[in-house]
């Protein structure tokens, strides 16, 4: 029987969606790390990972309520300003978020980041452990300009501008009360964090739908901004 890695994989490789309904995944930490080194076998190097419904609004918006985590590749990385290539995605959404970068297993520094999210489930429909082995929907990431940590970075104010216009708006307090509760839990989760990894924090705000030629853009209060073009 193939395993549930391999089609999640070829559901990623080939942008189809895989009907879910309530599989029975009794280790979804191993489906997705096994996920995830069919990505390394192909080439790709991990740089860090992700924290996801770390908000209340992404744990309403997605009807499941528990912080979960998964790997970032070299892959996944677009850069500041850079084009998403929506050819091999299936229903991709973004969302505003900060990302940290290690040192010594602690902050260094933070930026402001959109997650691309795009479930390799139909419909973007997904039970907690469906979400879990589909390496909590990881697509791609953007990360800003590194600032120093400020003080106040439970409290920024967050902006989603889609094509000049403000979609969602919150706070990095969204993030499970401060952002820095995100990188104790995702070095409590992945056991250790290396240099120059980024860890993604969570989204601020719900995600948005992101479609042909739009431009996204994440403005993080005192941070700065990072951007993002969808391919026509
Ligand atoms: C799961 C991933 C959630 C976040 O920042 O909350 C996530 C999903 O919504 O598909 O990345
Ligand atoms: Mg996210």
């Amino acid at each position: 029987m193939t395993s549930l890695a391999v089609l999640l994989d070829n559901a990623l490789t080939t942008a189809t969606e895989l009907p879910g309904g309530g599989r029975d995944i009794p280790d979804p930490y191993a489906v997705q790390r096994e996920l995830v080194d069919l990505r390394l076998a192909r080439g790709e190097t991990v740089v860090g990972v992700k924290l996801g419904l770390t908000s209340k609004a992404k744990m309403r918006q997605m009807g499941v309520d528990s912080v979960i985590w998964g790997w970032l590749t070299d892959a996944m990385a677009i850069e500041d300003g850079g084009v998403l290539d929506l050819g091999p995605r299936i229903h991709p959404k973004v969302e505003p978020e900060v990302a940290f970068l290690v040192r010594g297993g602690a902050i260094a520094a933070v930026a402001p980041a959109l997650e691309v999210i795009d479930s390799r489930w139909l419909d973007f429909k997904f039970t907690l452990d469906e979400v879990i082995a589909d390496n909590t929907s990881a697509a791609g990431f953007v990360v800003g300009a590194w600032q120093p940590l400020p003080g106040n970075v439970d409290s920024l104010g967050v902006q989603l501008i889609l094509d000049g216009e403000v979609a969602e708006t919150g706070s990095t307090a969204a993030i499970l009360g401060d952002p820095r509760e995100a990188f104790a839990e995702a070095l409590r989760l992945a056991g250790t964090l290396e240099d120059d990894w980024i860890v993604l924090a969570g989204a601020a705000t719900a995600a948005v739908r992101v479609g042909p030629g739009q431009t996204v853009r994440v403005e993080v209060e005192g941070l700065g901004n990072a951007s993002l073009k969808a391919s026509s």
